[in-house]
């Protein structure tokens, strides 16, 4: 469980970063099972940023039984998300962002709930990154622009196959807020707030930098279009860490 000043921090700065909550171990195990898994792969789905670059991640918004579901449930992550939001949270979608060494392409500026707003009232809505491989400036981390969550929500346009924030505002919005890299080791968790200004760049290094990105809803928050299921709220399990191990060596044994 988080710490009042943690929570204190994520509220004034729109993110938190845990470093190393998981074992170096397990994200061996959860990188090696996505590497074999050709389900994942097959379901990977390439964005061009504005360079024309491939930016790939493999999207699901539903939860199988899988090696990520099971991370999505995990408690160490649900109930520090419930903490940030202060109400029960439920799982909108999850995906594995699949940065390859020399082509990863970038991620342009953009707030999570410029494209999340066409299904949702309200921007109270988080993810939670996991750092599955090592993210480095070399191999494209995610940035951060603090504090930018308290802008409320900017407009947004198409960059490459992308949707990026306005530009123009853009320009002013990079003069007074601070940019951070968030290096991460394997293992360490990046909470964020839907609002919060992010982007990455493409990956220049010969190391892959694979990250799992969980995004949650508040549960009270009302979806904007009742027919997408995936937008409705389901009461999300919440899994120890050896039910998640488990999940992890049966997704091993069954590929
Ligand atoms: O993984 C990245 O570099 C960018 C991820 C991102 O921007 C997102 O999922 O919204």
């Amino acid at each position: 469980m988080l710490r009042a000043t943690q929570i204190e921090q994520y509220r004034e700065d729109g993110y938190l970063m845990v470093q190393g909550h998981f074992p170096r171990e397990d994200m061996d195990r959860l990188l090696a099972v996505a590497r074999a898994d050709q389900a994942l792969a097959a379901n990977a789905n390439d964005r061009l940023d504005a360079e024309g670059r491939v930016s790939r991640l493999s999207l699901r918004m539903d939860l199988p039984e899988s090696a990520y579901s099971a991370y999505v449930r995990h408690r160490d992550i649900v109930e520090p998300m419930e903490q940030l939001m202060g109400e029960e949270v439920f799982h909108y979608h999850h995906k594995m962002m699949l940065k390859e060494p020399r082509v990863g392409g970038a991620w342009e500026w953009h707030q999570d709930y410029g494209y999340w707003y066409a299904n949702f009232l309200r921007a109270d809505m988080a993810s939670c990154m996991i750092a599955v491989d090592r993210a480095s400036k070399q191999n494209g981390c995610l940035q951060v622009l603090k504090g930018s969550h308290k802008l409320g929500r900017l407009e947004h346009g198409q960059t490459g196959d992308q949707t990026g924030a306005d530009m123009e505002r853009m320009g002013v919005v990079l003069e007074h807020l601070q940019t951070v890299h968030c290096e991460m080791e394997p293992g360490t968790l990046l909470f964020f707030h839907s609002n919060l200004l992010h982007r990455s760049d493409p990956n220049q290094s010969d190391d892959s930098r694979w990250a799992l990105i969980c995004c949650y809803s508040a549960a009270s928050n009302t979806t904007f279009k009742p027919e997408v299921k995936a937008g409705q709220y389901e009461r999300l399990e919440r899994w120890s860490a050896e039910k998640v191990a488990e999940a992890v060596e049966r997704h091993r044994g069954a590929l």
